[in-house]
Order: C-alpha cells, then structure tokens, then sequence
C-alpha cells in the first residue's frame, strides 16, 4: 500500500489519481489516453556512455595505449564509454618527433579500438606549448609557419572523418588575473594571430571535424575565461572557424567545482559554440567527490549546447595524478560512489558491484516511472549492502523551477531552498543484507525535464 504525504501548500488535487493509477495498474488507460509511459527499472540505461547517449551527450575518457592490452581495463572502457581522447599519442611529441617524419603507430591503434567499438575520438591535440619536440622551438618564424600548417595538414589528413572533435589549440593563454597569451614558440614568433592560423588551416584540413579551443583555470567566470571568451567572441564576429570550447575541469579541493561552472559554460554556449568538458578528474574519495562529480554533469545537462563529458582516465592507478584517486573506478575497476552520482545524474541506474558496498552500506538507484505532460514521477530503489541496516537516509534534488509535489512510501523533510528533499523511512527502516525497498515522487516539471539527482545512500546500523 502507498503511504502518500504531500508538502502541505502543494498537496495536489491529481495525487489520488497518481495513487490510483499506482495502486490498479491503470497504466494502459493512460497510454491510450496519450500519455507517455517511461522506460521502467529494466531499461534504465546502466552504462555511463549509455545513460550519457539517452541525454543527447556522449561520455568518453581519456585512452593510453599502452593499457589497451589489460582485460580489465579494455572490459571497462568498452562497456562504459563512447568516447575516447588519446592521452598523450596524438601529441607532437609523439607524432612529428623530427620534423615532417610522422609516426602514427600508437595513436592508430587507439583510433582503431575506438572505432571497432563504435566510440568516437576527441583529437588531442595540434598546438600546444607542451610536449613539443626540441626541433619546433628552434624554427625561425617563417618555417615555424609552415612547419605548424603541416603539422595540422598531416595529421587531421591522416584520420580526415574519423575524429568528431579536434583541439586546435590548447592552453594559450596564462593563469592569473592577466589574461594575457602564454609564451610559446607560436606566441613568440607568430604573434596573437598563431591561433586563428591554426584555425584556418584545421578547417581546410578536416572540414568535418569540430574545430575546438581547450584550456584549464577556464571553468569559471574568471581573468583567464574572459580573456578566451573575448577570443572566442572575436573568431564569431570574423567568421573566423571554431566551434567548441573545451573545460578540462581538473578540480581539487584547491581548484574546486567553481559556483559560476554552469554559468560561464553558458555564457560560452550563447556564443554559438558548442562546450565540452574535455579532461574531467576531482581529487577526493567517497560523498564529497560524488557531489562534485555530480555538479559538473548537472552542469552539463542543463546547458543545451555541452555536448559531452570526457574523464581524463578510466582508472585511479593510471591517473596522471600519480598518488591522486580522481576517476571513477578504483584501481581494481571497482565503480566509486563518483560513478553512481554520474549514472544517476545522466538518468541512468546501477545494478550496483556483485559484493559491493560492504559492511553497513546501502545504495540507490533512480527511475522515471511514469511522465504525463506535466509532471513525472521517479521511484528511488535503496538497497542494503553485504549486511543489514536498520535505517537509510537518501537526498533528492531537483532543479529549479522543478518542485516535488508528493511523495510516498518515505518520510520526507526538506531544506530551505524547497529543491532538496531528505528522505527516510516511513516506519521500520531494517532491511536484510541486500535487500531493497523504493520510495516514489512526483516532480512538477515547470519545463525543466531533467532527472533528479540522487545523493549517496547513508545507512544506519543498529
Ligand atoms: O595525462 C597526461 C600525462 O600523461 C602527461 O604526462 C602530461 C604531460 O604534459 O599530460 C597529461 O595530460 C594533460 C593534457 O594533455 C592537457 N591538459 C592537462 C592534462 C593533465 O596534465
């Protein structure tokens, strides 16, 4: 039987109708009725790429090709994600290590993998100050030019309608409140222009790939966004080709998820360009690294133009935060509570790891069960871990102007924003190990669609 409880000034008039429809199985009568049913519990999409994909995004990481003999880590790519970024292979070290003698070996064999998967590739990257050979820092300024215009030429030839988006340029510009370009061999012999040249020349080359700008410290609204955005603003206004601005969004708790992420994403987006979150790892471990995950891909999905997520690795032990735990899956490809916050936000839902959580714990998987064309309502299935629990406390937040309108099956409470519900059991809240129990609500839409966001399952022990 449903326990309704509703927030007392929005107990709505429909409620019983929704416990009716709930209580007899109505759900045919609805259909026929015009309204949309939603996938149920067995079609939630369960993978990363999967769930990422049923939002209109994709959901990449980071790819070393040395790794791509190790069965756990190919399981985990394959299975997860549908879009990679070679980490260091398609860098003009690694490609032109002297000049105009290419050497596409290991970068192909991420490009094939990818491929034969159905993945796309993020191109990463043409010119940068880093990972430059010694060879282009001693070049004059006018074979400099050539030597960067072949560079592009050569390489985008070589995968020409194989990589959906490129990094023409990366990291140009310095951090601190100067917003001034950064030294280069590019800057210091070609000037501001460097970039709009790279530009040009990638559009020529691969005329279908997504030409992009990717830099770091550019997340939030700061000196260095704006000088990019004020670049970015420039190109559009000149007919000058770009059309994506990468956030690496590599946060600590030095550098956290900045406040103004969204907002500066869409600021850019206004632009008429697409963003991507291109190099995404938080330090930390557990709830507090789940929240920020969760944030970005929040970020994300309410920017209409952010058409994808790429993590920079797939596991801790590979990171390039070498003692650092920034990714999703733990070193022993265990998914981390960081992956069931992305799932989640992405709409999608876990069957959770075969023995995992461990002792006390308890996890949550999000369903939409029904939407009509005002509302939805999603159902939250908590799950004890390897041993009983005696209670359970799960947050749901929803997005503003989104509002919950009723609930049952839980005993909600709420914080002053009216966006985030905590929710508790209703009576007993015991359930044997690995056992499960759902509760239900019903989100007044007010135009916004997206999923809810579920926070990490907290069990009590008696
Ligand atoms: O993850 C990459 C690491 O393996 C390399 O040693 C390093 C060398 O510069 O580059 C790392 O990737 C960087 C990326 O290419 C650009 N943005 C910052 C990334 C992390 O340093």
């Amino acid at each position: 039987m449903i326990n309704g409880s509703s927030r007392g000034h929005e107990r709505p008039r429909w409620r019983s109708r929704v416990r009716q429809v709930l209580t007899t199985g109505m759900v045919g009568v609805l259909a026929a009725a015009g309204v949309v049913t939603m996938a149920g519990p067995a079609n939630a999409a369960s993978t990363l790429g999967a769930a990422a994909a049923e939002q209109g995004r994709y959901f990449g990481t980071a790819v070393a090709a040395q790794y791509l003999g190790e069965s756990g880590y190919v399981t985990t790519l394959n299975r997860e994600f549908n879009s990679v970024t070679p980490e260091n292979e398609m860098k003009w070290d690694a490609l032109e290590p002297s000049r105009n003698s290419f050497n596409f070996a290991a970068a192909d064999r991420i490009v094939s993998h990818a491929r034969a998967q159905g993945m796309r590739v993020r191109g990463h990257t043409l010119v940068w100050h880093s990972q430059l050979p010694g060879w282009v820092g001693g070049l004059g300024a006018n074979d400099l030019r050539a030597a960067m215009n072949n560079h592009i030429n050569q390489v985008m030839g070589h995968w020409r309608g194989q990589i959906h988006s490129w990094d023409v340029v990366n990291e140009a510009f310095v951090d601190g409140n100067s917003g001034a370009r950064r030294s280069s061999p590019f800057q210091d012999r070609l000037g501001d222009g460097f970039i709009e040249e790279a530009f040009r020349a990638a559009r020529a080359a691969d005329p279908n790939a997504k030409l992009c700008y990717n830099d770091y410290n550019t997340d939030g609204i700061n000196a260095k966004s704006n000088a990019v955005y004020n670049m970015v603003r420039d190109f559009k206004a000149r007919g000058v080709p770009i059309d994506c601005v990468g956030f690496q969004s590599h946060f600590n708790s030095a550098s956290p998820v900045p406040s103004d992420f969204q907002a500066n994403l869409q600021r850019f987006a206004d632009l008429g360009v697409e963003v991507q979150i291109t190099e995404l790892d938080i330090e930390g471990s557990g709830t507090a690294q789940a929240d920020s995950y969760r944030r970005v891909v929040q970020a994300c999905l309410n920017v209409t133009r952010c058409t994808g997520i790429t993590v920079w690795g797939v596991t801790d032990k590979y990171s390039w935060r070498a003692s650092g735990t920034p990714l999703l899956f733990d070193g022993n490809y265990n998914k981390k509570p960081a992956y069931d916050a992305v799932l989640t936000a992405l709409g999608g839902s876990s069957g959770g790891n075969p023995g995992n959580p461990g002792t006390g714990a308890c996890t949550v998987t999000y369903t939409e069960t029904q939407r009509w064309g005002d509302r939805f309502n999603g159902q939250v299935t908590v799950r004890a871990g390897n041993a009983p629990i005696s209670g359970w406390t799960v947050t749901v937040t929803v997005q503003s102007p989104q509002r919950i309108s009723a609930t049952w099956n839980g005993t909600p409470t709420w914080d002053s924003s009216g966006n985030v519900m905590t929710m508790r059991p209703s009576g007993n809240g015991t359930l044997a190990a690995g056992a499960s129990t759902s509760f239900g609500f019903t989100v007044m839409a007010n135009g916004n669609w997206s999923a809810p966001v579920l926070g990490t399952c907290t069990a009590t022990t008696a």
